[in-house]
């Protein structure tokens, strides 16, 4: 049943999206290709052979959104800078053009008095950094990206508070360097352990070029977003809870013990061993304490059961790959209702997962950068009623309500997203946004969720 949820005043209302997801314009004003704009072309990798060519086009459109977004009275909003827009090899000469894109985007949104949350890295590396360093295998690629992110500090930091260096480090070595179902394409049970071990090095690394160069005098903050569905015990055993405490360890201990423990968690160590890569001291030194808030992206919920010898096959949707690692076999419940992704509807598993987050981590601040639900929306007579999805993020809102009146330290909510968008290998099948785009002639318009939304914002919660 409804229940009213009130947020405490301050709290942050976003929207979200990426760079590659929605811009488009991929090779306008000197922009490089990104190895996303490479997998597209591989037949078979993407739904209908999609690409994000024109996407929402959103690199000509950004004002009409700007204006669609102080509309919702949205108080933030987070997106993402494409590298190879700003540096089309990945480093060497800056692209002005893209500089001037993004900081025509941030002066607008100020303008609105929406504050700007910028992901410096939303999975569109730049083509030529893969080509000539294999991506995030190569342990160069650390300070490649701090003087890729200390660019933008200096160019945009004025102006801009708020930034998140990676988006899902899980997804990019998992999806990207062992199950091969996102770019770069590559299949491997050891490279996402090396491509994973890059990223966290890569994330402290401009974070450490932040806090030594532009931090005291910008006054903003810097972290990372991971990304984490909840596990629950399939059955009350302590081998099942054994399981699920596992799972949450190999998805988000992975990338949030390192940040905030200073190593990988042990059930890692001893079960990937000598494929798990080790940080010298001088890493850890600034690994560890590298986060200013704990930024979490989370949409689903699966049980987890100990595996022993009857293990299932590995799949990105059943054992998010490695199965075999972490001894663990998911399943759904028949009584969830899925999205149009076959993810289920669990709200109390988001307010689980912030309590074992608050847990674990000794109460950090926590963003939710990212939540929401694909739908099969369809516009009748120029409107889009988009109920499942109110009905999903009233759900998901009061959860994580609850975890606060459990004095979880929730201090911001960004709904993905902003509008219908690129969804990576979906292609266009998956709509996610609050806005409906028609991606034949690009027209934007609000779904119910987005007036919905404007209310909860209006209001600080729910009434
Ligand atoms: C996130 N998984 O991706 C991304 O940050 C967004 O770009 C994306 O559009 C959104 O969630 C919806 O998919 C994920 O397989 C992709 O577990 C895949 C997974 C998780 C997150």
């Amino acid at each position: 049943m409804a229940r009213s949820a009130l947020f405490p005043p301050g709290f942050v209302w976003g929207t979200a999206t990426s760079s590659y997801q929605i811009e488009g314009g991929h090779d306008a004003g000197g922009k490089g290709p990104s190895i996303w704009d490479a997998f597209c072309t591989i037949p078979g990798k993407v739904n209908e052979h999609a690409d994000g060519t024109i996407a929402c086009d959103h690199f000509h459109r950004w004002r009409e959104d700007v204006d669609l977004m102080k509309k919702m009275g949205l108080t933030a909003y987070r997106f993402s800078l494409s590298w190879p827009r700003i540096l089309p090899t990945g480093y060497g000469k800056i692209n002005r053009s893209g500089i001037q894109f993004y900081s025509d985007l941030i002066d607008a949104l100020l303008e609105a008095e929406i504050d700007p949350w910028i992901t410096l890295y939303h999975w569109d590396l730049p083509l030529a950094l893969q080509l000539e360093k294999d991506g995030w295998l190569n342990p160069d690629m650390a300070s490649i990206f701090a003087d890729y992110a200390e660019i933008c500090f200096e160019e945009f930091g004025n102006r801009v508070k708020n930034w998140i260096t990676i988006n899902e480090p899980w997804v990019v070595a998992m999806l990207g360097y062992g199950q091969g179902i996102f770019a770069p394409g590559r299949i491997s049970n050891a490279e996402p352990y090396l491509a994973g071990h890059q990223l966290i090095r890569a994330h402290a690394f401009a974070v450490e070029r932040y806090r030594k160069k532009f931090q005291y005098v910008q006054k903003g903050r810097i972290g990372i977003t991971n990304n984490c569905d909840w596990r629950e015990p399939l059955n009350d055993t302590a081998a099942d809870r054994a399981a699920a405490q596992r799972a949450l360890e190999f998805f988000l201990g992975w990338f949030a013990d390192p940040v905030y423990k200073g190593a990988y968690p042990d059930s890692m160590r001893s079960r990937v061993g000598e494929r798990l890569p080790y940080f010298s001291d001088h890493e850890i030194d600034i690994i560890k304490g590298s986060s200013d808030f704990f930024g979490l992206n989370h949409y689903t919920t699966m049980y987890a059961a100990e595996a022993g010898n009857k293990l299932q096959d590995s799949s990105v949707y059943g054992n998010g790959g490695l199965s075999e690692d972490q001894e663990v076999n998911l399943s759904l419940d028949k009584e969830w209702k899925l999205t149009e992704m076959k993810w289920a509807i669990v709200p109390c598993g988001c307010k689980k997962l912030l309590e074992w987050i608050d847990a674990r981590y000794d109460h950090p601040e926590i963003f939710i950068t990212e939540n929401g639900a694909a739908f099969d929306d369809k516009v009748l007579d120029g409107h889009c009623h988009d109920d499942d999805r109110v009905d999903f993020y009233e759900k998901y809102l009061q959860a994580i309500n609850a975890a606060m009146e459990n004095r979880v330290k929730v201090k911001g909510y960004f709904a993905w997203s902003f509008m219908d968008n690129f969804e990576w290998a979906s292609g266009y099948s998956k709509r996610f946004g609050m806005h409906y785009v028609d991606f034949n002639t690009l027209k934007r318009i609000p779904k119910s969720s987005a007036k919905w939304y404007a209310d909860v914002i209006a209001h600080n919660g729910l009434k």
